[in-house]
């Protein structure tokens, strides 16, 4: 298919040193995603990525909460919430962009997760969807209706943004060789890719852009 550049969009989800290995929150092979990152990005005039971007007393940090342990959940803010390692805290090394990939001609970068009590997982809205990152009401403003996903993780980020872009209209496309699972079960990052595509999303692979 051929990317229509006049109202298409790509966005690169977390693509962060925390993310990759030898991070706080290392998706395997996660590094892989940043060489056909750099490559697709070609086929887009409107680019923007996410950032997690956590205070660190947030409270999707097992560190923060006596006695518990990563991968357990707790009940944040009325919401349930699985508990992660203390990572990307604002302004630290782990929440800086990889330095392989290529921010050339990114338009905009929306940070997420900076109230310390509810997680964020999507580029578009907080877990409690109470408040919006800005990047649905930038897409819209910028005549996008095409919307490309990529980064990390696919199990949790990436597969929240789709789904809130296919809820906020736009063709939701996932890159799926530009995407890679935490996969705290198994599989997890099989069954996201199958959510998602019940929502409506289409999966396509970068060689065929
Ligand atoms: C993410 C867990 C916690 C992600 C962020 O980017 O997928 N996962 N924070
Ligand atoms: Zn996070």
């Amino acid at each position: 298919m051929e990317v229509n550049k006049e109202n298409s969009a790509l966005i690169i989800v977390d693509v962060q040193n925390d993310f990759l290995p030898g991070g706080a929150l290392a998706v395997g092979k996660g590094d892989e995603v940043i060489p056909v990152i750099n490559k697709v990005k070609d086929k887009f005039d409107l680019i923007v990525a996410t950032q997690d971007w956590h205070p660190a007393n947030h409270g999707s940090f097992a560190a923060n909460h006596e006695g518990k342990k990563v991968g357990e959940s707790i009940s944040l803010n009325g919401l349930d919430q699985i508990l992660w390692p203390v990572h990307c805290v604002e302004n630290s090394i782990g929440a800086d962009f990889h330095k392989s990939l290529d921010k050339q001609n990114w338009r905009e970068v929306f940070k997420k997760g900076s109230n310390p009590v509810v997680d964020s997982y999507s580029g578009f809205f907080d877990n409690g969807r109470k408040e919006k990152t800005g990047l649905g009401d930038f897409l819209k403003a910028n005549g996008i209706e095409n919307v490309f996903v990529t980064g990390l993780a696919a199990d949790y980020c990436v597969k929240f943004t789709v789904l809130d872009a296919l809820d906020l209209g736009f063709n939701t496309y996932l890159i799926a060789d530009a995407t890679k699972g935490v996969n705290l079960s198994p599989n997890d990052t099989l069954e996201a890719f199958k959510e998602m595509e019940t929502q409506g999303a289409i999966l396509v692979s970068s060689s065929s852009l």
